[in-house]
């Protein structure tokens, strides 16, 4: 008996039932899904004629052929209207990038609906006011004047924004693209101008990837097409199986198993080989995404396993085998690079005037990966193929790169090998990121620095608020109480700083108009400097929303419209509506808008209309694609010839409708979308930088990264003396297949919660030997940053002395660990290495012991 309940029958949509195209809400692979909704009381049937499939459900469907439609694609939610809905999301077969197939996460999408009778109907449905240590329902009306009138309080009294902190995605995906990014940056860098300001998954306002814009590549270039027609894919601190499983199961794995060479021979030129693909994997771990590939193609597949935070060492000391074996073309070099910085780089970096075998030395020294196998690397990424043909490499590097030591120069170390060897630009190549979340840019220019090379970095805001700075700190679908750098000191001063406020506000006797409660909150930030006024705006109840004093509920995925591109080849789609958000929440941008509106009404009554325009940004957005056609105001004229793509932003999508894109469905457009010249039609760019690079002359930009100069101190500090003996393991994070973010459906899905009922740490079977350890045991991971409560997983995955934590879960957070070092460069943190030791708690709950669904596969004991 299984432990949640079976059904042995699916609802089978009707055909007349409601039909919508949309896009997975979870990884940048972005896999098209269809979705079907209808009454509960109607039903289709087997006939094909009789049902949304159009499909003989009479007989058999043809194993991975077929339409999937599985348990976990149907849920009932409950319209506006008060009635009942199925809901059916199964993956589409006309998505280019699934084609139909789905990864474990993107087949539950169903599950993640609002439902009366899941987990989701936890989801908030009123705007909360804190009233002591009670949440109360309260009136849009009321909450946004309560904003508002904070707001204008804080302005009038310090004459500028800086006491006003904010944390906000930056990105689409999960419910958020284009429009509601765009409603932010109206709200917070037009009308308001807020400095401190930092992205939802780091602790400032930058670019994950300065290194490689500053060089004149944007970090999404390749297109999926072209992990297919790669001669060899570099995954490079990119756990791909687990992080982006159909890019990984249905292109870079087919081209390694030699199904995608009939799609090579089209694509290369004429007599060029063209073979079944290489993949080389380069992280500490030993992970799925190289083990997967390895049970098909063992000799296909390389494992390069670098000391922490050694990458650019690495990365240097394969361009120094390219330079040494003549792997690269000069011709292209003078013509696409800047020389003078060429120089630069090579003198510093590739050391020509040091021996060949002494600089391989200390490259093996300070990366631990053996000189062999980084020559056989940069044979396998740049050796011309027979008949003098380039070779193909696609790099793909995600958080094992950028959330690294020096993020900077990490990032522009891997751009400056693939430039090198002239992998850019060409079918089959590129050096991009693999992406987190699909992605939605488009907002009026910030009011922050660049990197150190321009005006930076960017202010930690994380440490401004922790220093006690600021007064009102706005949260927008993240939830820092786990996810943020140095998360136990965050959590503790934030708790503080907001408890203070609301003491104040108990003890001068809870006010009861919202007039009243704008003047105490005032009154008590200004007399308390260290007061905090926080306000969560979010689809739950999040870690952070408890010490919150106002929630705000937003809409979801598929309860609005909204646009993203994905990761892998920047295909921008419309994700269309199919169900209402549950209660009174409404889509972000609204939220934004509103807030807008109320602050200017506070202008309006003060005869201060010049202000108040400003706020009212939002005054003709009625509709979701208002706001996408207002955001396309804010990119530059796209009428330019595909030789000069490169000028345009990444994700310019000037002239794109709603209605053009419902035309488009799955096969979508890819940004940059040019008008071009002479026919004036919308096209789409498949890959960049096959002209020219983005900078101002169209050529890259070389940089000669820092030499290895060994740990930041806070990190260092664990290295030295007693503190080596007493932190003894190194500890990097990350994501596992079965946990999406900060498992905030997850948490609601029994299903989940039954199979991940703890957070888990890999740990080595001799390392677990020593401390008496066996899979499933509870182990406090410790150091003086902070401690967390995991369970033990026994696997060779990690490396004796090297534990791996998954990096969230509603119990317990890896990053009370993490140190607060950030890239003095960029103001990125180094969330993936610090230092901690281990102790065993005791063994599993019989329960977990039972239902965690890493155990099973343990047999180390
Ligand atoms: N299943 C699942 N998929 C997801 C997500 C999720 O939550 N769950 N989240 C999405 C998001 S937002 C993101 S940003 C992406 C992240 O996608 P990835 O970056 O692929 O995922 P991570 O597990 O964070 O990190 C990747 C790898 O970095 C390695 N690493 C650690 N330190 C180093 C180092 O010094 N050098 C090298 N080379 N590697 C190192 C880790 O061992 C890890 O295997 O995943 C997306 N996809
Ligand atoms: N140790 C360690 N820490 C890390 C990382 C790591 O590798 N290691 N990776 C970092 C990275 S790459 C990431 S992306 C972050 C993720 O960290 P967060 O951004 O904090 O986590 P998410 O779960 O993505 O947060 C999304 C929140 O938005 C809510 N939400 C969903 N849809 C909507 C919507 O439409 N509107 C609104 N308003 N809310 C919505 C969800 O309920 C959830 O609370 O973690 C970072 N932290
Ligand atoms: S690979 Fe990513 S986009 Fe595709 S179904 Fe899975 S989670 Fe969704
Ligand atoms: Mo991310």
């Amino acid at each position: 008996m299984a432990i949640v309940p079976r059904f042995d029958q699916l609802p089978i949509p009707p055909a007349n039932a409601a039909e919508y195209n949309t896009v997975c809400q979870f990884c940048n692979v972005g896999c098209g899904y269809k979705v079907y909704v209808w009454p509960v009381d109607e039903s289709g049937d087997v006939a094909a004629t009789t049902n949304a499939f159009k499909l003989d459900l009479s007989k058999p469907q043809p194993a991975l052929a077929g339409q999937s439609y599985t348990e976990t694609m149907h849920s009932i939610t409950v319209g506006k209207d008060g009635r009942q809905y199925h809901v059916v999301i199964v993956p589409a077969m006309n998505s280019p990038i699934n084609q139909g197939n789905y990864s474990y996460r993107g087949g539950a999408n169903a599950l993640t609906v609002w439902s009366l009778d899941r987990g989701t109907q936890d989801r908030l449905t009123y705007p909360l006011l804190r009233v002591g240590d009670q949440f109360q329902a309260i009136t849009w009306q009321d909450a946004l004047a309560l904003i508002a009138g904070v707001i204008k309080g804080i302005r009038d009294r310090d004459k500028n924004d800086d006491n006003i902190a904010v944390k906000c995605y930056d990105h689409g995906g999960s419910g958020a693209g284009f429009e509601d990014n765009y409603g932010a940056g109206k709200l917070f860098f037009d009308a308001l101008s807020v400095k401190h300001i930092a992205i939802h998954n780091r602790p400032a306002y930058n670019s994950e990837v300065w290194g490689s814009r500053e060089r004149g590549v944007h970090e999404l270039n390749y297109d999926y097409s072209d992990a297919r027609l790669a001669d060899t894919v570099v995954l490079w601190g990119a756990n791909s199986y687990e992080t982006a499983t159909i890019l990984y199961t249905q292109h870079i794995l087919a081209n390694i198993q030699g199904a995608t060479v009939a799609e090579k021979r089209k694509a290369f030129d004429q007599g060029e080989p063209a073979e079944p693909g290489y993949l080389i994997v380069i992280d500490p771990r030993k992970t799925s995404s190289y083990t997967v590939a390895e049970t098909v193609a063992s000799n296909q597949v390389l494992l390069l396993q670098p000391n922490f935070g050694t990458d650019y060492i690495l990365a240097h000391a394969i361009a120094r085998v390219v330079w040494e074996r003549s792997y690269y073309d000069l011709d292209y070099l003078k013509a696409r690079t800047d020389m003078k910085l060429f120089e630069e780089y090579k003198q510093k970096n590739l050391k020509l005037d040091k021996k060949y075998a002494d600089f391989m030395a200390e490259a093996e020294r300070i990366t631990g990966v053996p000189k062999a196998k980084i020559e056989q690397a940069a044979d396998w990424i740049a050796k011309p193929k027979a008949g003098k043909f380039k070779r193909r490499t696609l790099t793909i590097y995600e958080k094992g790169i950028i959330w690294n030591m020096k993020n900077y120069d990490q990032v522009a170390a891997l751009v400056q090998l693939a430039v090198l060897t002239h992998n850019i630009g060409r079918p089959g190549t590129g050096c991009g990121r693999q992406g987190g979340h699909q992605e939605g840019y488009v907002r009026p220019p910030a009011p922050t620095p660049g990197s150190i090379y321009n005006g930076g970095p960017p202010v930690n805001v994380d440490k401004f608020l922790i220093g006690g700075k600021g007064k009102f700190y706005w949260v927008i679908a993240n939830d820092p109480y786990l996810s943020t750098p140095n998360n136990q000191i965050f959590r503790k001063r934030i708790h503080e700083r907001t408890t203070k406020l609301t003491k104040a506000l108990g003890e001068s006797g809870e006010a009861a108009t919202i007039q009243g409660r704008i003047d105490a909150i005032l009154k008590a930030l200004y007399s308390d400097p260290d007061a905090l006024f926080m306000v969560v705006q979010d689809i739950y109840m999040t870690e952070t929303a408890r010490d919150a004093h106002l929630i705000l509920p937003a809409a979801g995925w598929g309860e609005a419209n909204d646009t993203s591109i994905n990761c892998n080849s920047r295909l921008l789609r419309l994700y269309e509506k199919f169900m209402d958000p549950p209660g009174e929440a409404k889509p972000d941008w609204e939220i934004f808008k509103l807030v807008g509106e109320e602050i200017a009404k506070l202008y309006r009554a003060a005869k201060q209309n010049d202000v108040a325009a400003k706020f009212e940004f939002g005054k003709n957005w009625k509709t979701d694609e208002d706001v996408f056609l207002a955001g396309a105001q804010e990119f530059k004229d796209n009428q330019v010839s595909e030789e000069d793509e490169a000028t345009l932003e990444a994700e310019n999508y000037k002239g794109v409708t709603y209605a053009f894109l419902k035309q488009k469905g799955q096969e979508g457009i890819r940004t940059p979308v040019r008008r071009d010249p002479k026919t004036k039609n919308l096209v789409g760019t498949l890959r960049r930088y096959t002209s020219k690079f983005g900078t101002a002359d169209g050529k890259f930009k070389w940089y000669a990264t820092d030499n290895w100069e060994g740990y930041p101190a806070e990190v260092a500090k664990y290295l030295d003396g007693t503190k080596a003996k007493e932190y003894p393991f190194w500890v990097t994070t990350g994501r596992i297949q079965h946990l999406w973010q900060s498992t905030y459906h997850d948490r609601h899905l029994p299903e989940r919660e039954i199979a991940n009922p703890l957070p888990y740490a890999e740990i080595n079977p001799d390392d677990a030997k020593k401390l008496n350890i066996q899979s499933g045991d509870l182990i406090e991971i410790y150091n003086e940053e902070g401690n967390a409560i995991y369970m033990a997983y026994v696997t060779d995955a990690v490396k004796p002395g090297t534990i791996f934590m998954v990096m969230y879960h509603w119990r317990g957070t890896s990053n009370s660990l993490v140190s607060g070092y950030t890239d003095s460069k960029t103001t990125i943190p180094w969330y993936k290495g610090t230092r901690a030791n281990i102790r065993k708690v005791g063994n599993p709950p019989t329960f977990i012991q039972l239902t965690a669904s890493t155990l099973q596969q343990n047999k180390f004991n």
